[in-house]
């Protein structure tokens, strides 16, 4: 098939998702072309079968702001014609699936359109009321809709009573990229003999609560020697940056920014640590547990979905530092406990969350669209 992939190419699961579909199905012998204005965070710059298709921004000095949507548009249809592209699968509802519908009428109906729902494109943004009727026909327009989590799939009926149904497909990723493996070397770059890594993952938006990552970890220091290692970036890191200085633990904490090798940092954590106020999966909480992480998260959104309470970690409500705190201390304070849930998470990534298992579902879905 020749696909179509749209998506925001900055830091964010949804986009690591489209761009690791994009690099399964080019492997299973698919075309793809990725429509979007900056090459996808995580999509290699060159791998055969894949194609990138730079959306430019227009300015005329009528316009205060690009109107992204159209140009967005208007370059899907042409890479659909140049192309001969069968399908447009948009990632984030807004405007990728407005920008797909206005593509596929442009082109008489010559192309189908699956949209798949991440989170925030309906918890958060679609459900500002300036957006909400445009998002529900976006959705009812798709010709199929998807969602990452059954949560998200209740969530989006409920917000918008959508005239069609949703499937569920979750996330996934490369179990043989994020696998076990404690290289000494690259542990004691960080910790010393004895001391424990806890690890937080994400683009430090406030849904994050990183000042929650920070507390647990404070907590935990008073009882087991360790290093927090911080990796991402976004507007709430100063916030947590001061909060380290206030607490007087910055020789245990380490800010390491945006990271390549994501895999190669988080196999080397004995804890990862997703306190979100909401997440409608937690991609990243999946990363660690494929790495063989145990994790400690909020009983939020999808997180019960990927994360078996009491199996490969445990989960609490919203907020609830000091439980977060006494978790984590149980599990790295108890070797076996430890190993145990180490070995679940894994195990529970390669029963349910493997690209082999997850990417067959999306072709399917596409090969039934084609045959309609
Ligand atoms: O966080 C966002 O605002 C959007 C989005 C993204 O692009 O990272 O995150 C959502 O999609 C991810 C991939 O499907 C999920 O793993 C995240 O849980 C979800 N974020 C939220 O629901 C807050």
């Amino acid at each position: 098939m020749k696909i179509g992939i749209t998506c925001y190419p900055t830091y964010g699961g949804s986009g690591a998702i489209a761009a690791e579909l994009g690099i399964h199905l080019s492997q299973r012998g698919h075309e793809v072309h990725f429509v979007s204005y900056a090459l996808p965070f995580r999509l290699p710059t060159f791998q055969q079968n894949i194609f990138f298709h730079q959306v430019e921004t227009m300015s005329y000095p009528l316009f205060e702001h690009s109107p992204y949507t159209i140009t967005l548009a208007a370059k899907m249809v042409d890479v659909t014609q140049a192309e001969g592209l069968d399908l447009l699968h948009v990632h984030y509802a807004i405007p990728h699936a407005v920008s797909a519908f206005l593509a596929r009428e442009t082109l008489g109906g010559r192309v189908k359109v699956l949209t798949t729902l991440h989170g925030t494109d309906i918890t958060l943004v679609g459900t500002d009321p300036s957006l909400h009727s445009i998002t529900r026909f976006a959705i009812d327009m798709s010709d199929q809709v998807t969602a990452v989590s059954s949560y998200l799939e209740l969530r989006t009926r409920q917000t918008f009573q959508p005239n069609r149904p949703i499937r569920v497909i979750p996330n996934f990723l490369d179990s043989a990229r994020f696998r076990p493996g404690r290289e000494a070397e690259a542990r004691h770059r960080f910790a010393r003999p004895g001391e424990r890594i806890l690890l937080h993952l994400s683009n430090f938006r406030p849904v994050k609560r990183v000042t929650d990552v920070i507390r647990i970890f404070a907590a935990v220091r008073q009882e087991i020697p360790g290093k927090l290692l911080m990796v991402g970036d976004g507007v709430e890191r100063t916030t947590a940056q001061h909060l380290v200085r206030e607490l007087n633990i910055e020789k245990h904490v380490v800010f390491l920014s945006r990271q390549e090798d994501i895999p190669g940092l988080m196999k080397i954590a004995d804890l990862f640590l997703l306190p979100s106020e909401l997440e409608s999966f937690g991609l990243a909480a999946l990363e660690a547990m494929s790495c063989g992480v145990p994790v400690i998260a909020s009983r939020v959104g999808g997180l019960p979905e990927v994360v078996e309470d009491g199996v490969s970690g445990l989960l609490y409500p919203v907020g609830d530092v000091e439980g977060m705190a006494q978790g984590s201390i149980q599990i790295l304070a108890d070797e076996t406990l430890h190993d145990r849930m180490a070995q679940a998470a894994r195990q529970r990534v390669l029963d349910h969350f493997d690209a082999d298992q997850v990417v067959p579902q999306y072709e399917a879905l596409y090969e039934e669209l084609l045959e309609d």
